[in-house]
Parts: structure tokens; C-alpha cells; sequence
């Protein structure tokens, strides 16, 4: 199976070279997908000389700024689709999520399923070094999206994710309205409501230890929003 793995960037300089060598060495073989929103920290630089050093396995899309994690996911997903690839792996590049478990990811695929979450909130999952206000708001935004949208996954907000392609051909991209966090809420809810299966593996999700984290205020204000829009979808129809 064909393999891409889409690892967005923002200010990544200190952990993309040794997450792109680790993924290369997987027995899995995937290629990587870098999206970079023109780093100041030189990240996009980086990715170039990994790409020229790894010619057709290393790609990167550069963009002009940061313009959300959402929108990089699915400029990621157009040049994955376009290669006709059969797995479509997303992950971020602060090694929350360790390449280690993407071979579990994809034979979790391979024994059925369309969508594989690596995922904290099932049994031989947690996650470690988190703070405590971190940890609640990734608890009481899973309890609220599943009971809310009926999701089914214990982790909804995870980025960790392996799609086989035709899920994400299956989705409109550009009708996702959401960007950033509240977007991982949305596709999961599409791919569940298209009548995908939905598995998890465990994995132990290490909180980060270079750089800083992206997400603000600003985003956990938005995901509410977005659980409460696909709710009215849900419950009353097409009407937002
Ligand atoms: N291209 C791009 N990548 C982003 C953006 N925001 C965050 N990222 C990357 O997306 C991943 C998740 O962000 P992160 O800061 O780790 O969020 P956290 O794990 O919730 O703290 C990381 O690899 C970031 O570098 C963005 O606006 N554009
Ligand atoms: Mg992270």
C-alpha cells in the first residue's frame, strides 16, 4: 500500500529533520508531505534540503503565511489524492504523535476499517506530560462532541489519523467550514455520517517538547461553535 503522511508546519525547525528521518526509516515505506506556512523560524528551509535529500519520498507545499491548520490539512489532502496514493496519514511535526505507531495504524486498515484514529482515550492509550488544564479541555471537548453528535470515537480531536483515500474523496474539502482544532471535529463527523468505520489504535501521546503550542482561545471558542453547527445539521437538517 501506498503511503503519504501530511505533517503540517509552523515554527517546526527543532523536530522536522528527525521526524522526517524517522518516518523514512518506517518498514512501512511512506512518503512525506510537508506544509509549511512560510515558518519564520526557517522551517520551509529545512523541508527543502530534506526533499532534495530524499528525492519523490520528502514534498513540500510552501504557502504564503500561516493560514490554519485546517486549510493546510487539505492542501495535503489534494496533493495526496492527486498521487493516488492509498493511505492518507496525518500527524503533527512535535512528536505528540511518534511514527512508531503508524504501522499499527495501517493494519488496523488492512483487517477493514476506512478511518483510523491513533488515538489517547482507549485502553493501552493515555498521555503524558500534559498539564492539567490541557488535559481537561481534551476531556470535556471529547465528552461534549460525542454526546452532542453522537460520535462514536473516544478521541475526536485527535490529529493523528490514517484515512484510506476514498474516505477523503468522499468528503467536499472546500465545503469544510471549520479550520484549525474544530476542523478534526468536522471531517470525523462527515466520515462517520458517510457511513465509514471508525477504529482507534492506542497510542501514548507525548505532550510536546520543543517549540510552543499553536492553539489558543480563540480555537476552543471555535470547535464549541463548530459542535453546536453540525448538531443543527444533525438534528434539523442542512440549514447553516
Ligand atoms: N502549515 C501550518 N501548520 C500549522 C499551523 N498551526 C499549527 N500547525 C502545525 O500543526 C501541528 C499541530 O499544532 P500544535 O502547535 O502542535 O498544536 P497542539 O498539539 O494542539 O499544541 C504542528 O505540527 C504545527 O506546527 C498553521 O497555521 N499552518
Ligand atoms: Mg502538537
Amino acid at each position: 500500500m501506498k503511503i503519504n503522511v501530511i505533517v503540517p508546519t509552523y515554527n517546526e525547525k527543532e523536530n522536522i529533520e528527525s521526524l522526517v528521518k524517522l518516518l523514512l526509516g518506517l518498514r512501512v515505506d511512506p512518503e512525506v508531505i510537508i506544509v509549511d506556512d512560510n515558518s519564520p523560524d526557517g522551517t520551509g528551509e529545512i523541508a527543502e534540503r530534506l526533499a532534495a535529500e530524499a528525492i519523490g519520498r520528502v514534498h513540500v507545499i510552501h504557502r504564503s503565511g500561516k493560514l490554519g491548520l485546517g486549510t493546510a490539512y487539505i492542501a495535503g489532502f489534494k496533493y495526496a489524492i492527486s498521487q493516488e496514493c492509498d493511505l492518507i496519514v496525518t500527524m503533527d511535526a512535535d512528536f505528540s504523535h511518534h511514527p512508531r505507531y503508524i504501522p499499527d495504524m495501517v493494519e488496523k486498515i488492512a483487517a477493514g476499517y476506512d478511518l483510523v484514529i491513533g488515538s489517547r482515550y482507549v485502553p493501552g492509550g493515555g498521555a503524558v506530560e500534559c498539564t492539567w488544564p490541557r488535559k481537561f479541555l481534551s476531556w470535556g471537548a471529547n465528552a461534549f462532541a460525542r454526546s452532542i453528535l453522537g460520535l462514536q470515537a473516544h478521541d475526536t480531536t485527535a490529529g493523528f489519523r490514517c484515512y484510506r483515500r476514498e474516505v477523503l474523496e468522499s468528503i467536499a474539502l472546500d465545503q469544510i467550514f471549520s479550520s484549525g482544532y474544530s476542523f478534526l471535529m468536522e471531517i470525523l463527523y462527515r466520515v462517520q455520517r458517510n457511513g465509514w468505520r471508525v477504529g482507534e489504535v492506542p497510542i501514548i501521546f507525548q505532550n510536546r517538547r520543543q517549540g510552543v503550542s499553536k492553539i489558543s482561545r480563540n480555537e476552543i471558542i471555535k470547535a464549541m461553535y463548530t459542535v453546536l453547527r453540525l448538531a443543527k445539521e444533525r438534528w434539523w437538517g442542512k440549514a447553516v
